[in-house]
């Protein structure tokens, strides 16, 4: 029998001129559907940035392509919520959690002490725990994590088991951040948004897990961050190579037992 094919489905959208134009980065997006489903995923992605709260983009590029190679599943990181009531909690827990997974006390601080700077990026940063300098050589573009996905009854289930609220949001970072973490040389991940009205954040690591923090920027802000923290990396093209080309699934197990009972 032949396996169905699948598509990798990528928008990036921005305001004043494209990306490569100095414009600014409005909203991104990344999903794997199979053919009959293109329309809809792109209709998806559309949506994600004709409706989003940065601004009203003015330009964008959606591209669908073939995913030639087998994708991987991977069962979602464990999620824990941290409650905290001002910024500078949440920054201290965030902090604290990266300690506990071994970045250093120097490449902590400097990272937090240069994080304002660094906000406006479509990707993310990677920086080397042990010269806490960034190594990816991607200036404003940064590394954007493609090619993953989690099929929407599967999260549903996954969703309402934990008692959280199905959101896209939830979904679509949970996804990034167990693919990230799941790369040997990942040490850790920092997350924050660049929409202005999402606060929460997290930091996540295959030991952690992903650990929300309910506060990681004020209301109205728009600087986001994303970090990945490696240590010992030895080939930084093929971890790049990881995050873009490798396909990965999300598939939470329960849910699957749960549905066939
Ligand atoms: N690959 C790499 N970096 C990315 C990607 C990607 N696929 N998507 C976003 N980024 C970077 C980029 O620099 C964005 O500016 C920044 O991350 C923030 O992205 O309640 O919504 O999509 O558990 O705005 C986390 C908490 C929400 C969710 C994170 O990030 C929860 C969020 P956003
Ligand atoms: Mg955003």
């Amino acid at each position: 029998m032949s396996q169905e094919d699948f598509y990798s489905v990528r928008m990036r959208a921005s305001e004043n001129g494209a990306h490569e134009q100095g414009g600014r980065h409005i909203s991104g997006g990344e999903l794997i559907s199979t053919y009959g489903n293109l329309k809809n995923a792109v209709n998806v992605l559309l949506e994600k940035a004709l409706t989003h709260s940065r601004g009203t983009p003015d330009f964008m590029q959606i591209q669908f392509e073939l995913i030639d190679k087998p994708i991987k599943k991977l069962k979602p990181l464990p999620i824990e919520t941290n409650e905290v009531e001002s910024v500078k909690e949440g920054h201290a827990i965030a902090q604290h959690l990266l300690k506990i997974v071994g970045v250093p006390q120097k490449c902590i601080e400097k990272v937090f002490g240069q994080i304002t700077e660094n906000s406006g990026l479509r990707g993310a940063m990677v920086v080397d725990i042990q010269t806490s300098e960034r190594i990816d050589n991607r200036n404003e573009k940064g590394v954007r994590v493609s090619r993953m996905d989690w099929l929407t009854t599967n999260f549903d289930n996954w969703a309402d088991h934990h008692k959280i609220t199905r959101s896209q949001r939830v979904k679509e970072a949970l996804v990034l951040a167990t693919k990230v973490s799941q790369h040997p040389a990942t040490v850790a991940e920092l997350c924050w948004s660049d929409d202005p009205e999402y606060i929460t954040g997290y930091v996540a690591s295959k030991k952690l897990g992903y650990q929300r923090i309910t506060r990681l920027k004020e209301f109205g802000d728009e600087r986001g961050c994303r970090i990945f923290f490696v240590d010992g990396l030895s080939d930084l093209h093929a971890y790049i190579e990881y995050l873009e080309k490798q396909p990965i699934f999300v598939e939470w197990e329960e849910g699957n037992v749960a549905r066939i009972n």
